[in-house]
């Protein structure tokens, strides 16, 4: 008899989510296997139509907005459409300022997404209480844990206890050191986010962040306090996240082979290297395995599902955000967005799909071969949870490289940015990356203001709902399958959603 499991709403993820799995039993009613999924995004939040009728220049101001997590990314897209729009480009200088704020906010992004949101879902916190060590910190979460332990309160001590029974982690040592990195990656997010307020002028939502560059000129004092601020993130992420990350994979092998999804990629790149269009992280699209090149005409959403007043599929410069909450058959505020009407995923792991299958030489290529080849996995084992993981700390090693090297590129004694004239009527589209994937701004300007702007996000893809042909989306094909122990305790269902690292106020904006 199929029965309906469901984590309503999903913790330790950015906003609100709801998932519901419709499962069959397995192993004599113990168990059970997810035969489909819905995933439902439970909020609306309307920022698009406030930016109708505004200056343009507030667009980068309140579409960051949307997310402290990833404010820059949307600040980049909007400085983008707004760019294109203006007949501009970034001045040397501002191409490689962007680019530093940009990796600062990547970074915390991805170092909050392990330790503080996923990791939880393999850590064994109540090893805490065999831990015999000095540590002052680790003692007094020791203490806090054991009286949690003892209590009768029903969230003594969250997010960490309770914790369902589920198969963690096994080793004591492991899983203490989760707990105390988990605990030092705090403070590596307070230094990724003064990286950013460097050139940022402030971090989460920059000011300095302007169409053709930054307004913070990379004085000799900047680039020694981001680059001081660097090196100790970059021994973060070579030292501490990576490693955890391996152990995670040798603890958890199983989780290359769960949690699939569409094994459709897209990626917008992002990270431009000059003002012809080229980006470290190149742009392309994986479709049944196949790469091309990305055609952004070939964007729409979709909304017979979504809470929205009815429409046909819609290209962003003609879509509409008009609320309708009861309609009917309709389960999500989360639009559809499809290319070329295929379900894509987006974020970290379709980057690394698409630069691996791109014909050229890119450095992520690079980066997952080496890494293919030192744990003798395939390629095709990346569409997995770990995979999504591997995916995301391998960019940051990357990122946290490169930005060393842009630092180097700055010229003290040139401009920072463009100047530009806001023209009468135009229109324009910023496509870039944020930490969970593709993300674009569509924008149309009448009479100086703004006529129309749409944002299409990367948790819109990801957790998108069903499409007019009915077809579910990423994250709801990645549950489709899996088995979950218990279905008093889906701690499966957390692991294959999380791995996407979701974020819904994004996703609804
Ligand atoms: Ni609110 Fe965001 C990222 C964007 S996800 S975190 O990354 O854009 O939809
Ligand atoms: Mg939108």
């Amino acid at each position: 008899m199929t029965r309906t499991v469901s984590l309503s709403p999903l913790n330790r993820i950015e906003g609100h989510l709801s998932v519901h799995t419709d499962t069959e039993p397995i192993d004599g009613g113990k168990s059970c296997r997810v035969s489909e999924a819905r995933c439902e995004g439970e909020m609306f939040r309307g920022i698009e139509g406030i930016l109708t009728g505004r200056d343009p220049l507030d667009a980068q101001q309140i579409t960051q907005r949307i997310c402290g997590v990833c404010p820059i990314s949307h600040g980049t897209a909007s400085v983008r459409a707004q760019e294109m729009a203006y007949g501009i480009a970034p001045t040397h200088n501002g191409r490689l300022l962007q680019n530093l704020i940009f990796a600062a906010n990547q970074l915390h992004s991805h170092i909050l997404h392990f330790y503080h949101l996923a990791a939880l879902d393999f850590t064994d916190v109540k090893a805490i209480l065999k831990y015999s060590g000095k540590d002052r910190t680790l003692l007094a979460f020791q203490a806090w844990a054991k009286n949690a332990v003892e209590s009768k309160d029903v969230f003594p001590a969250a997010p960490f206890l309770p914790q369902w029974d589920g198969n963690y982690a096994e080793d004591v040592d492991f899983n203490v050191s989760l707990i105390a990195h988990y605990i030092e990656a705090l403070e590596i997010r307070r230094t990724c986010h003064e990286m950013g307020a460097v050139f940022g002028a402030r971090l989460p939502h920059s000011t300095a962040l302007v169409p053709g560059g930054c307004t913070q000129t990379p004085t000799l004092e900047r680039i020694l306090a981001y680059s001081s601020r660097l090196k100790r993130v970059f021994a973060f992420i070579r030292d501490v996240y990576v490693p955890d990350l391996l152990q995670v994979a040798k603890e958890f092998p199983q989780y290359f082979e769960i949690g699939r999804g569409c094994g459709n990629f897209l990626c917008f790149g992002v990270f431009p290297m000059d003002n012809a269009g080229n980006k470290h992280v190149r742009p392309g699209v994986v479709i049944d395995g196949r790469w091309e090149s990305l055609d952004p005409s070939k964007i729409s959403e979709e909304i017979g599902r979504s809470r929205y007043a009815a429409g046909p599929p819609s290209h962003p410069f003609q879509g509409r955000t008009e609320p309708e909450p009861n309609k009917s058959g309709a389960y999500s505020w989360i639009k559809a967005p499809r290319y070329d009407g295929h379900v894509m995923e987006v974020g970290p792991l379709a980057r690394m799909m698409a630069n691996y299958h791109d014909p050229s030489d890119t450095p992520l290529k690079k980066e997952l071969t080496a890494f293919l080849a030192s744990q003798n996995l395939t390629p095709d084992k990346m569409a997995s949870v770990l995979g999504r993981h591997a995916a995301r700390g391998l960019e940051s090693l990357w990122m946290a490289r490169q930005a060393g090297q842009w630092l180097d590129e700055l010229r003290a004694d040139e401009p920072p940015a463009q100047d530009f004239e806001i023209p009468k009527q135009a229109s324009g589209f910023g496509l870039t990356e944020a930490p969970r994937g593709a993300l674009g701004h569509w924008i149309t300007i009448e009479n100086y203001r703004i006529k129309h702007y749409q944002c299409v996000v990367p948790t819109t893809w990801n957790c998108s709902p069903r499409d007019d042909k009915g077809n579910p989306g990423a994250v709801e094909q990645a549950l489709a399958g899996i088995t979950i122990e218990n279905p008093q305790q889906p701690i499966e269902i957390g692991r294959v959603v999380r791995s996407f690292d979701p974020c819904l106020a994004c996703a609804v904006h």
